[in-house]
């Protein structure tokens, strides 16, 4: 693993408001340069899988296992910029669970939406029913790391409802006509990421604008939550350093592994302690 992610650990502040609004932006982790390279990754994707899933032009695709499907990905798993902020917020314990790339087109001109609301929700399914308590356990975050900018609104804004990770229901007015009152468009350029709490209410904006918008999101987890994708990741196994073997899914102690872990099974609690100190490790 690269060391330099030790440069970029979760600041007080970024805690702070992560914890409050249940989101976080980190302004220019990829150059322009990759930004690039990741934006023509996502579309060939997008030329490859839009007609093999049958989504129309104008429509969202949203790809799963998207880490699988191109390399071009990879390296954004343990990117130095963001990886430290997941690891301390989450720990040592974690996997990738899943990797998503969005690509919205712009809507038809004159396009007038069946439902004026956007469709809000808090990630993982079943999670949200099964799990106890209000708010219910974290277990996951995402990051999405934006290859085109959604500076403005209308461009297919990733919307949130800040602090609503804290709330298992989401209020809408009575009026259908009115979306919830402090939905809000989060206004981010190429190259940035936005770090998310599963248990936010978010959902994705309109793209009112005449440029596609691309995203891709990465899902941490705990290692014990299945994956969410059917992960096509064991092709990068045999060249991987042990860290992105863990994130990737292994597990040398087979299922058992994934709840009572050996050292073995998770080389980044390792890779911490031996920099950070085992005081500046949670146990
Ligand atoms: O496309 C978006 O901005 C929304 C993404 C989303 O809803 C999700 O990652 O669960």
């Amino acid at each position: 693993m690269d060391e330099t992610c030790l440069g970029h650990r979760l600041t007080d502040d970024e805690r702070r408001r992560f914890e409050d609004d249940g989101f976080l932006v980190v302004p220019g982790v990829l150059a322009p340069d990759r930004v690039a390279v990741l934006a023509a990754a996502a579309e060939r994707l997008d030329a490859e899988w839009r007609p093999v899933r049958k989504v129309k032009p104008h429509e969202p695709l949203n790809l799963l296992d998207a880490i699988g499907k191109d390399d071009a990905f990879l390296d954004l798993l343990d990117l130095p910029q963001t990886f430290m902020k997941v690891v301390d917020i989450l720990g040592w314990h974690i996997q990738l669970y899943h990797s998503h790339l969005i690509v919205t087109p712009p809507l038809p001109e004159g396009h007038v939406a069946g439902n004026p609301r956007l469709g809000w929700h808090q990630d993982s399914g079943r999670l949200n029913l099964e799990l106890e308590g209000e708010p219910r356990s974290r277990v996951s975050l995402k990051v999405g790391f934006f290859f085109t900018s959604t500076l403005d609104a209308d461009l297919g804004n990733f919307h949130v409802v800040p602090g609503s990770h804290r709330m298992n229901r989401l209020d809408l007015p009575e009026d259908p006509e009115r979306d919830h009152p402090r939905a809000t468009a989060v206004r981010v350029d190429a190259g940035d990421a936005v770090f998310f709490d599963r248990r936010l209410w978010h959902a994705a904006g309109r793209n009112r604008s005449a440029v596609t918008r691309k995203v891709l999101f990465l899902g941490y987890s705990y290692r014990w939550l299945r994956p969410r994708d059917d992960m096509t990741v064991a092709h990068y196994l045999p060249r991987a350093d042990p860290i992105r073997r863990q994130l990737l899914g292994e597990s040398p102690n087979g299922g058992f592994g994934y709840t009572s872990p050996a050292a073995v099974d998770v080389p980044l609690k390792t890779w911490l302690v031996e920099r950070l100190g085992a005081d500046g490790v949670v146990p």
